[in-house]
């Protein structure tokens, strides 16, 4: 029986910011943090090794993405997410009901579940609650999420009404469905840009003793400064003594503003998506190395990351691995990509502890 009991080790005094522990079967981590995107058992384009010298602590799987390909029943055969992709810390799955909505044609909601098709072979899939933790059952991850709905943006307030209930009758099945102590079933908050339901929904989905909460339906489309109010509206309502996390946000303005309101736990696919069209994230700012002005320039990206790909390459030999799309530039930008994104994580923890948060958030929100 594991336990999942987070620790909050320093709260900031102007803000609802927090430094804490979450101890996992595979190892403890460290928060506030940010955790890169596997989609398919593979953070794209980085070994594990190379990950681990990022500073990732936990990353991400999808349950949608690994049933479809290669099915939880391979996974489980070979001994579990873990060990199939080789990544020994921790690791959360996403239930599968986001994916199903942002990227299946012909997907059919009822209160039973959700019915869409393959994008693979065309045959008709049927997910539920049940099935979802099933299948991150066999999958194995340290934090497996609650099969939600995440109505799209926009959304009537009667649509999103349907949602929140419907995700907190889903709650409820994936509680009886979960069968293995080790993983940490974490609930999510949904309600839309509606505060009433936001409320509403936090209040159903907290009524049940999880070892973590989420916040969920936010960063689909809204405008980003509905993101905060969001978090300011739900955090309240979660319990001080489990961990947050805040889904699919990944941005220096919005992380910071999210764990100023006591948010521990983001993921997003930029880092890596970025990696992938050539763009760097470098001191707060995004560097196109399509730009000419790299091609003879003999620096690191950022001479004060302790990333490999600055520790070794100038911007003149990324650019031309970028320009002749060489597999390494992809590698080597996401190397730096996602450093970036676990340093700024890292930096935030470190001024919640030190005492500074305050002043390092100002200086934040006036750079971003
Ligand atoms: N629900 C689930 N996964 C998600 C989201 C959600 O609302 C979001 C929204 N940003 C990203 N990933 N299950
Ligand atoms: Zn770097």
């Amino acid at each position: 029986m594991a336990s999942f009991s987070f620790r909050v080790i320093q709260t900031c005094s102007h803000t609802h910011a927090r430094a804490g522990i979450f101890p996992t079967p595979h190892g403890s981590v460290l928060t506030p943090t940010f955790m890169p995107v596997g989609t398919l058992g593979t953070v794209k384009g980085v070994a594990p090794d190379q990950l681990a010298g990022t500073g990732a602590q936990m990353i991400l799987g999808n349950t949608y993405h690994l049933h479809l390909q290669p099915g939880e029943e391979i996974v489980q055969h070979c001994g579990g997410l873990h060990r199939f992709m080789n990544w020994p810390g921790p690791i959360l799955t996403d239930s599968g009901g986001f994916q199903v909505f942002s990227l299946s044609s012909l997907r059919q909601i009822t209160d039973d579940g959700v019915t869409f098709r393959s994008p693979r072979n065309g045959d008709l899939i049927h997910f539920t609650p049940e099935k979802s933790i099933q299948i991150q059952n066999a999958l194995g991850a340290d934090v497996i999420m609650a099969f939600d709905e995440c109505p799209p943006y926009p959304a009537s307030y009667d649509e999103v009404k349907n949602a929140v209930n419907r995700t907190d009758q889903w709650l409820k099945r994936c509680i009886d469905a979960h069968q293995r102590s080790d993983q940490a079933l974490f609930g999510i908050v949904q309600g839309g840009v509606y505060p009433e339901l936001r409320r509403l929904s936090a209040q159903q989905i907290t009524e049940y003793d999880l070892p973590g909460y989420a916040i969920g339906g936010v960063s689909v489309g809204e405008p980003s400064e509905l993101i905060h109010d969001i978090v300011k509206t739900v955090a309240p309502y979660l319990p001080l003594d489990k961990p947050r996390y805040l889904m699919g946000v990944g941005t220096y303005r919005e992380m910071a503003l999210a764990i100023s309101a006591g948010v521990d736990l983001f993921d997003c696919v930029i880092p890596t998506r970025l990696a992938r069209h050539g763009a760097v994230l470098v001191r707060g700012e995004r560097w196109n190395l399509k730009n000419r002005v790299f091609q003879r320039d003999e620096r690191p990206l950022d001479s004060t990351c302790p990333c490999y790909t600055c520790q070794n390459f100038s911007r003149a030999y990324l650019s031309h691995l970028f320009r002749s799309r060489e597999l390494l530039g992809y590698t080597l930008l996401s190397i730096h990509n996602l450093t970036e994104l676990m340093r700024f994580s890292l930096g935030l923890r470190q001024a919640i502890i030190t005492g500074n948060f305050a002043e390092k958030l100002a200086s934040i929100l006036s750079e971003n």
